[in-house]
């Protein structure tokens, strides 16, 4: 069911979904807060993961500002310091890393989160009461896009809390995608865009600045099965395993070779913006092994990027491997553990994933 952004309704739900039907002429906008109510009436959430989801959409709103400022807001740069992953943090890194670490601090949904920008998982201070859920999120992806002003966004994971834990550690984290309560992501764009799945299909919300509120523009997503368009660093190519060559090497050729048609490319090198597109007109995104990160498993962190966006391109009809493996069936080892990365439409991501398989066999 492909509803409008602003769904025609009378005011009066239908009998059948309790969703607003097309009857009338009056043209009625659904925030996110009503969105999750019907989520709440449909059985999907529970009332401390729709608050949680609330909390995490109002602190994306304050990184769409602080990023909005740009050079104006002294944001720019790096911050001098570095993460975890031994990358240089930029100003807004660390910015929006703080801005969700206090927004849930307090609400009491959550008993502990993880961040790509903290080694360990942050615990509720004591003074707030501590919920049933835990957040993993990347603040801020792609950010070395920021001082070149192109988009980047924050990326979100919901896992349930162990039952009786009450201090999580990193391995109460350690979750399959497929145990996830919901998934989304923030792009900071020309408009500001939260993606979302509880896991019963992917919606879009669309920042309406003059209201502050997020207001629902597509509903029930599906990604086409086929495409013409793929996303990948090129100048990793000849790092690439040999399926990997073979693959790319046969959308090079276009319609003159084995595909027979011809391919777009597109590489934005911010994740976040890459599957926007994807989930906007269909598409496949790559981030393969290569000789230069084998040793690390992959570039894409699994926890907080693979399994998040696995989870809302599987949802809209897509799919997520890892070339070998769908990456939510992955039983974590480490709470930065890196993976390959091949999602979107799902036709090409099964050939790509077919061709890696194969060539295992035949090794
Ligand atoms: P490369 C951004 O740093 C990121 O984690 C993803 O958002 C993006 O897809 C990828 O890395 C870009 O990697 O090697 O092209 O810079």
């Amino acid at each position: 069911m492909h509803w409008s952004s602003f769904e025609l309704t009378s005011g009066r739900f239908s009998p059948d979904n309790g969703r607003p039907y097309a009857c009338g002429y009056v043209m009625k906008s659904i925030s996110l807060i009503q969105f999750l109510i019907e989520e709440r009436r449909a059985g999907h959430i529970n009332a401390e993961l729709s608050l949680l989801i609330e909390v995490v959409a109002r602190a994306c709103k304050r990184i769409a500002v602080a990023t909005n400022k740009g050079a104006l807001g002294g944001v720019l740069g790096e911050a001098g310091t570095g993460n975890i992953q031994g990358e240089a943090q930029k100003k807004l890194d660390v910015i929006s890393n703080e801005i969700l670490l206090e927004a849930n601090a307090w609400g009491g949904q959550l008993a502990a989160c993880a961040s790509e920008e903290m080694e360990d998982p942050q615990p509720i201070p004591d003074m707030y009461p501590k919920g049933n859920h835990l957040l993993l999120f990347d603040p801020l992806d792609g950010s070395s896009n920021i001082d070149v002003n192109i988009s980047v966004g924050t990326i979100f994971s919901v896992l349930r809390c162990p039952d009786g834990i009450t201090e999580p550690k990193a391995e109460h984290f350690l979750q399959a995608g497929t145990t996830q309560l919901a998934a989304g992501y923030v792009v900071y764009g020309p408009a500001t865009v939260l993606v979302l799945t509880f896991g019963h299909g992917t919606h879009e919300f669309t920042l309406d600045r003059e209201v502050g509120s997020f207001i629902l523009s597509r509903r029930d997503i599906r990604i086409p099965e086929e495409t013409a368009e793929f996303a990948i660093n090129m100048s990793n190519q000849r790092h690439w395993e040999v399926p990997m060559q073979r693959y790319i090497g046969e959308l090079l050729a276009g319609k003159d070779g084995p595909r027979a048609k011809d391919f777009n490319m597109r590489w934005v090198a911010s994740m976040v913006a890459d599957v926007h597109r994807i989930i906007t007109r269909g598409g496949v995104f790559f981030y393969p092994l290569d000789a230069k990160i084998k040793s690390k498993g992959g570039k894409l962190r699994l926890m907080y990027e693979a399994n998040p966006m696995a989870f809302i391109v599987e949802q809209a009809g897509g799919a997520a491997t890892t070339g070998r493996e769908r990456i939510m069936d992955i039983q974590p080892s480490g709470l930065h553990q890196r993976v390959p990365v091949f999602l979107g439409s799902k036709n090409e991501v099964d050939v790509a994933t077919h061709y890696h398989v194969e060539a295992d066999a035949a090794a």
